[in-house]
Order: structure tokens, then sequence, then C-alpha cells
């Protein structure tokens, strides 16, 4: 069993349950979670969602990349041709959802749980999350609608994050309305039992602010006016140059980042969240999936998996190596309509 369904009084509990594997997300788990989702939606005993990851490490940390990695060798394509389909259109349908959907999280939370966490309505952060939407490391680029939220987030910050896939804690997320509310993970299961017992969206608001928690993130808003200067350049090579005139540490690692993150996802990158900017999430959506069929078209999204979480030398060699090398005519290829092939929402 990789997800579990639970009816508690009148809410519907789905706990991802992969905890070895940091809950990533398979494509039976995300077919599993749009039928419990649909079902739920028509039955009128249920006035509401949760959402939470087994075990105390991980919320979610991501799709089950690996395996794309291992079909490759094998003559079917059906992760291929399903997986992000079928995930993108999950996210919306949480997004839209005619139920509230609470995600209760706690320890990791990056990629694919994103994706689930942030379209909820009600993202609850426990005191110790890690966030970050890292796919630029693995030749993706940020997807699960990300590239919505992100292109929303002022001062350029939601550009910073999916360049280079600065890690967050809980209250830099709260600092940044990525999540609504922080409470201790000593509270979530009183928090859980409490929310079960009630039938609307202001009681659900009521109960979660009394146990809130006030949190001060150490990054923003003090780096917003540096960051904002810097990431507002419409060229990764802009933004490298921008970065080297600062010394400090947050400008170091973000350079770091950007030397080390495939040049193509990068280019894709920016120019994906600087056009989410004007788009709904349905638009946006459509865009990733075009983008993550030119991912998989190409190779750095398997030289990226095989170098993190497959060989685990972190030593990707990249191809074009060079920023300069990704021409532009090789960006807008990953942004071509694919036609009776598209995402339809
Ligand atoms: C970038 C990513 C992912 C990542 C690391 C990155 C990602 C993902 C995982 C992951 C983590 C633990 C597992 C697993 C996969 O790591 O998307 O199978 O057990 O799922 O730098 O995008």
């Amino acid at each position: 069993m990789t997800v579990k369904y639970e009816l508690k009084e009148n809410a519907a509990i789905l706990t991802l349950t992969r905890e070895r594997y940091l809950n990533t997300l398979t494509l039976e788990m995300i077919e599993k979670i749009d039928k419990y989702l649909r079902n739920i939606a028509k039955n009128k005993n249920i006035h509401m969602v949760i959402f939470k990851g087994e075990g105390k490490k991980s919320f979610c940390a991501g799709g089950d990349v690996k395996s794309f990695y291992e079909e490759k060798y094998k003559n079917t394509n059906i992760l291929r041709k399903n997986f992000f389909y079928k995930e993108y259109k999950l996210n919306y349908l949480i997004r839209k959802y005619n139920k509230p959907i609470i995600s209760l999280v706690n320890g990791i939370c990056m990629g694919g749980g994103v994706g689930i966490a942030m379209h909820s309505n009600l993202t609850i952060v426990s005191e110790n999350v890690t966030f970050a939407m890292p796919e630029t490391a693995i030749g993706l680029f940020p997807d699960v609608g990300s590239g919505y939220i992100l292109s929303k987030i002022k001062d350029n910050i939601g550009i910073y994050l999916g360049l280079t896939g600065k890690r967050l804690n809980s209250s830099d997320l709260i600092e940044l309305k990525l999540a609504d509310y922080c409470i201790q993970y000593e509270d979530f299961e009183k928090i859980e039992n409490l929310l079960v017992k009630i039938k609307t969206k202001t009681s659900i608001r009521k109960i979660i602010k009394k146990y809130a928690i006030r949190t001060d993130s150490l990054l923003f808003p003090s780096l917003n006016k540096n960051i904002s200067q810097t990431f507002k350049y419409k060229s990764v090579e802009d933004i490298i140059s921008s970065l080297k005139t600062f010394k400090e540490k947050w400008a170091v690692e973000a350079l770091g980042a950007l030397e080390k993150n495939s040049p193509t996802s990068l280019k894709i990158t920016l120019k994906q969240i600087n056009l989410a900017k004007n788009l709904s999430l349905r638009d946006e959506l459509i865009m990733e999936y075009r983008l993550s069929q030119a991912c998989m078209a190409g190779v750095d999204f398997y030289e990226g998996v095989r170098s993190v979480l497959v060989d685990k030398d972190f030593n990707a060699k990249w191809s074009p190596k060079l920023l300069k090398d990704v021409d532009n005519k090789l960006v807008l290829l990953h942004f071509k309509p694919l036609g009776k092939d598209d995402l339809t929402i």
C-alpha cells in the first residue's frame, strides 16, 4: 500500500506511505490519489481532505524520478507517457477542489510534494520542514505548477528559488506565504483530531490559529532587495554577473548552485517563471508539460538523475556543458506546442 485512505468523522485522510523512499510519488500513487479525490468529491458525508506523509522524516521528496532512469533501459514508455501528464492534472484537481484540502507538512517537502502541499487550501508546516524546488540539479525545471506559485512571489524570489534550488525552512515559508501556519509537530495529532470533527472553513482556521506559533525568517525580508536586483535580469549570464558583485554568503551559495546546475535547465526555468507571471495555473501546467516532454527527449535529465540519485557522485556531465552553448533556439524548442499530445485540462 503506497497511499493510505482513512475515513475519520467528517474527513478523508490521505497518507503517503512510501516512507523508505521519503514518500516519493510513483505513477501508481498519483493514480490512487486522483481516484480517491474524485470519489471524495461526490461523497456528501466528507467535508475535508487531509494530506500527510508517513514517518517523521518526509512529507514527500518529489516524484520517483529514479524509475524514469530505469525505464530508459527497458522497452516500455509508460512513465514517459503518463507520469507528468497525470501528475500535473492531479495538481490542478487539488487547486480547484470543491472541498477544503489541508496538508500537514513535516520534514522534507520538495518537487512533487510541493505540488500537493502548496496547491492545497491550507498548508500547515511543522517547525521542522525543508522545502526546495531542486529540479535544475537533475536536468529538469520547477514543475507541478510551481512555476505559477513561484512567479507570484514578490522581488523575484521565486526565480531565485527555482534557479538555485535553495532550501527553505518553515519560517521562510511562512514569511513568503508559501505556507499558511506553523504548528509544532507534536501538536499535529491533536490538530488532526480536532479538524476531523468540524465542517466549515471558518472553524478550520479558528482551530489552526489557536495552535499556530510565531516564526521569524533569517532570509526574508532581509535579502529581498538584493535578490530582487540580481534576479531581475532576463538572461542567466546577466544574473551570474550580478551575483559576482556580492560577497555575502547567500550570493556565493547561489553562484555555486548556478555553476553546478544544468545550463539548459537554468535557461528554460528562467524563461518559464518569467512567462508564468502572466499565466493561469492551467496554462502554466500546459507549458510545463511541454517542457517535461522536451526534457525527457534530451540527455540532461537522465544524467542528472544518475549523478544525484543513482551513482550519487554529484558530478553531472551536462550537454551542452556551458551556458553560452545553450542557444535561444534550443530554449524555444522546449516551449513548442505538442498538438494532439498537449496536456488537456
Ligand atoms: C532534485 C530533485 C529530486 C531529488 C534531488 C534533487 C527529486 C526526487 C528526489 C528523491 C529523493 C529521495 C528518493 C528518491 C528521489 O531527489 O525530484 O527516489 O528516495 O524525487 O536534487 O528533483
